[in-house]
């Protein structure tokens, strides 16, 4: 995988290696370790009750016993000032400028726990091709020449092998395919792993066949998810809905634009009309 940092950090070299190469890129030293340490211990606190785990994983079930070991924590914007500041980092926000378009949103925030012993998950693309497994459900002709996501992880603990690191199989987004079962055994057998240290930023186009992979370490791996969309994709969190009114008032110009407040639609146009007729707005 290729590695950049905030100075090296080309947006357009960047986008030609998510589309047309191997559909991924590290970015190194982002993140301060206070920041990283801040993220860490609230994701563990927000994940420590038996509410959060997931039993199931794009319809799978995770075998009972083990799917405690991986949990999911949403909604983290409400969860601290943290994870605004990693999800509005200025390269990231660079780069994602060219890559979905300078009005790109925010689909999600969330993180993935891997406990020792965490199963991992199967392979899968991400939201809003997530359920492209039907592809009879969305439009005809649906392919890769242009991006409708970006997925950012964040390393939140030592990212290794042996930890679970996100395999991916390099080159896969080209396609736009649902990985079947049938496609584990070549998956399995040719993926490359995002390893990293602890703040190290992975961006990947979740067209690419991926998964969280068995932790079999003997400590918790923690990773921030932070999936983006272009503007005019639905997100799969209701953020503006989840935060509270105080931290909408407070929401920086990005932020605002990341909860899809600069393209507001649906709107009732013939109201607005009606209203513009009056000259009131
Ligand atoms: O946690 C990971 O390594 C990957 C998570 C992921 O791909 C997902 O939850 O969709």
């Amino acid at each position: 995988m290729q590695s950049f940092t905030a100075e090296t950090a080309d947006p357009v070299a960047i986008c030609e290696e998510l589309l047309n190469g191997s559909g991924a890129v590290r970015i190194k030293g982002l993140f301060l370790p206070e920041q990283i340490a801040d993220a860490r211990a609230r994701i563990m606190a927000h994940s420590n009750g038996e509410g959060e785990k997931v039993t199931h994983f794009q319809g799978a079930a995770i075998e009972e016993g083990r799917a405690n070991l991986q949990r999911r924590v949403w909604n983290l914007l409400a969860k601290g000032d943290v994870f605004s500041d990693m999800a509005t980092h200025p390269v990231i926000m660079a780069v994602l400028r060219r890559w979905l378009g300078s009005e790109f949103i925010m689909g999600s925030i969330a993180a993935n726990r891997l406990l020792p012993g965490g199963p991992g998950q199967e392979p899968h693309i991400d939201f809003p091709y997530w359920d492209f497994h039907q592809p009879d459900t969305h439009p005809m002709g649906l392919n890769a020449s242009f991006p409708m996501n970006a997925q950012v992880t964040i390393a939140l603990d030592p990212f290794t092998e042996e930890s679970g690191a996100t395999a991916y199989l390099p080159g896969s987004q080209k396609d736009m395919r649902y990985p079947t079962a049938e496609d584990r055994d070549h998956f399995y057998d040719n993926c490359a792993r995002m390893t990293g240290e602890p703040g190290d930023t992975v961006i990947f186009f979740g067209a690419a066949w991926h998964c969280a992979m068995p932790n079999n370490a003997d400590h918790d791996r923690n990773a921030l998810l932070i999936n983006y969309i272009p503007k005019f994709v639905k997100p799969l969190e209701d953020m503006p809905g989840a935060l509270p009114q105080s931290f909408l008032d407070a929401a920086s110009p990005e932020m605002r634009q990341l909860l899809g407040f600069n393209y507001k639609y649906p709107e009732i146009l013939d109201d607005a009309d009606a209203v513009n007729a009056e000259g009131i707005k």
